[in-house]
Order: C-alpha cells, then sequence, then structure tokens
C-alpha cells in the first residue's frame, strides 16, 4: 500500500492489477454516492443512468485521473470528484453514441444497451443526466489556488464540447462511407476520444495543485496515451470477438468507418500504437519516476485485449 494514495501509486513494487481494482472499487463508491438514488423519483432514468454507469467499464478514465494525481503529490480523495465526473461523460458518450440515430448498437460493456432496455426516449434523457451530473459532481471538488472551480468546469466542459468530443463525432459521422485522410482520422481521434482521456489525467494534477510544468508534461501525456487508445480500438474491433469486447465486433467494417487498420492496414497500426505509448512515457520524463501508475497504465492500454 503507498505512503500516500490508497490506491498505492507511489508504492515501491507497483502491481496495477491492485491499482486497477482498488480504483474500480473506490471510484464504484464514490459514484453511487455522488448519484442519485435508484428509487428517486423519476425512478426510471435514475435506473437507466445507473444501469449503464455500473454496467461494468474499465474505469481508465478514473485510473488516469488518480494516477496524475498521484504523480503530482495529491491523493485519491481530493481528485475523486474529477475522477467521478469524467466517467459520468464517458459514460453519457457512450449512451448516446449507441442510439439508433449514432452507431445502432445492442450491446455495450457486455450487456444490452442503454435504449434498448429503456426505450430511446429514456436513454437519450439519461445520457443528458448523466452529461448535467457530471458538473454538479465536479463543482463539489475542493478548488486549489493554481486551479479555482471555474478553471476546473471550463476544463470539462470545453473537453466535452463542440470544439473536441462532439467535433470528434460529428466528424465520424460525416466521414462514414466516405474516403478519409490518415490527416482527418487523427482529426476524428483526436477530438472523439483523447480529447476526455486528456482532461481525466490534466484533472487529476490540477487536484494536487501541479505547477504549469507537470501540466505541461500531463497534457502531453494525455493527448499521446489517448490517441494511442482510440488506435488500439480500432485494431482491437477487427481482431477480437463480440464476446471479448462486450460490444458488437467488426462494427467500423460494417458501417464503413474510417479506421487506423482500414486506412494503413493492421500491422502499421500497431507500430503507430507503439509509437504514441513510446511518446507518452517520453512525456513523463519530468517526473522522474514518480508517475509510476501513469507508466503502467500506458503500458496496459498498448496491450490489453478488450
Ligand atoms: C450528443 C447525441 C450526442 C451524442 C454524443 C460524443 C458522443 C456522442 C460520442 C463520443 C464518441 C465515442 C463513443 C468515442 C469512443 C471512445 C471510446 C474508445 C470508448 C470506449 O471506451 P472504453 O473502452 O469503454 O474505455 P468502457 O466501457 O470500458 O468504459
Amino acid at each position: 500500500m503507498s505512503r500516500r494514495t490508497k490506491t498505492g501509486a507511489h508504492a515501491r513494487g507497483f502491481v496495477l492489477e491492485s491499482f486497477l481494482s482498488e480504483c474500480s472499487e473506490s471510484v464504484n463508491r464514490a459514484l453511487d454516492r455522488f448519484l442519485p438514488k435508484a428509487t428517486a423519483k423519476p425512478a426510471t432514468v435514475h435506473k437507466a443512468m445507473r444501469y449503464s454507469l455500473f454496467a461494468g467499464g474499465k474505469r481508465m478514465r478514473p485510473a488516469l485521473c488518480l494516477a496524475a494525481a498521484s504523480a503530482c503529490g495529491g491523493t485519491d480523495q481530493a481528485a475523486m470528484p474529477l475522477a467521478c465526473a469524467v466517467e459520468c461523460i464517458h459514460t453519457y458518450s457512450l449512451v448516446h453514441d449507441d442510439l439508433p440515430a449514432m452507431d445502432n448498437d445492442d450491446y455495450r460493456r457486455g450487456k444490452l444497451t442503454n435504449h434498448k432496455v429503456f426505450g430511446e426516449g429514456i436513454a437519450v434523457l439519461a445520457g443528458d443526466a448523466l452529461l448535467t451530473q457530471a458538473f454538479e459532481i465536479a463543482a463539489q471538488c475542493r478548488g486549489w489556488p493554481r486551479y479555482p472551480h471555474q478553471q476546473i468546469i471550463r476544463e470539462l466542459a470545453y473537453a466535452a464540447g463542440s470544439l473536441q468530443l462532439i467535433a470528434g463525432q460529428v466528424a465520424d459521422l460525416e466521414a462514414e462511407g466516405r474516403k478519409v485522410s490518415a490527416a482527418h482520422l487523427r482529426y476524428i481521434h483526436e477530438r472523439k476520444t483523447s480529447a476526455l482521456l486528456c482532461c481525466a489525467v490534466r484533472l487529476g494534477g490540477m487536484s494536487a495543485n501541479c505547477t504549469p510544468r507537470e501540466l505541461e508534461a500531463l497534457t502531453d501525456f494525455g493527448f499521446h496515451v489517448g490517441l494511442a487508445f482510440q488506435v488500439i480500438d480500432d485494431i482491437l474491433d477487427v481482431t477480437q470477438t463480440t464476446e471479448q469486447l462486450g460490444k458488437t465486433a467488426g462494427k467500423d467494417t460494417q458501417a464503413h468507418k474510417a479506421t487506423y487498420p482500414s486506412i494503413v492496414g493492421l500491422e502499421r497500426s500497431r507500430q503507430i500504437a507503439a509509437e504514441l505509448t513510446r511518446k507518452s512515457f517520453m512525456a513523463l520524463k519530468p517526473f522522474q519516476g514518480k508517475a509510476r501508475a501513469l507508466e503502467a497504465l500506458a503500458e496496459f492500454l498498448l496491450k490489453r485485449d478488450r
């Protein structure tokens, strides 16, 4: 167990499995506290929010947030509202992404998608409510001398807004069935996926009142690890089964979506993911060994199979 954080990021013999399972448990407990009870009126929407939030996601964004806090000498407790806020935004984006008007998917996180269980209307509202909930949770953070509440809220809104997450989704929708250049695909991936992962890392640093130099290093790390995450997601879509992924495999090919494997091939995609991960390691140099959880997470994300 670590001297500084419950999740043990500073422990000498760092074990990623324990870090991830402790992180998932503490994030699940915190989300349960932050969210309205499933029985709160109107129960349908609260049940639907909780259904997707507790459906068994990997909790990678909260893990990155807590690991970044630890790298900067912060605590899980201070970072927790921000880790939970990012997970709510991520879950909202999945609920909406699965809707018939978007990717039209039946399975997510190994379970039926939200609209398949609750109907489209409630799924739209549950997604909206999760997005809104994220800001209510984030507003409960302590606020720090270098990063007051205003900056924290702005950070989240920017990552989730029409220049980042939504921009990526719009570009993704508009690219379906069209020939897309590698540069445009990177534009999509940077926004659709990297922006929120990078935001999770930055918010972790902010919760430790990190220095501007630390924030710059975390941004560099988050950007590259986030981009690698989506390249790997593209690879897994063509190499894994639906059972392994917990969501429909082969969906990108079916929808004639531009992906790294479809544009540059599987082997080159693997090289690109490894190169991006190498860049994310380089970004952590200023932490001089204090970012072991972030390093271990980047390596884990490169090798993940779901
Ligand atoms: C506003 C109607 C409306 C929709 C917005 C913004 C948006 C929909 C969707 C975001 C696009 C999206 C779903 C990007 C994919 C990012 C990605 C790789 C998700 C999977 O993340 P994991 O593997 O999932 O971390 P788990 O389930 O483990 O949390």
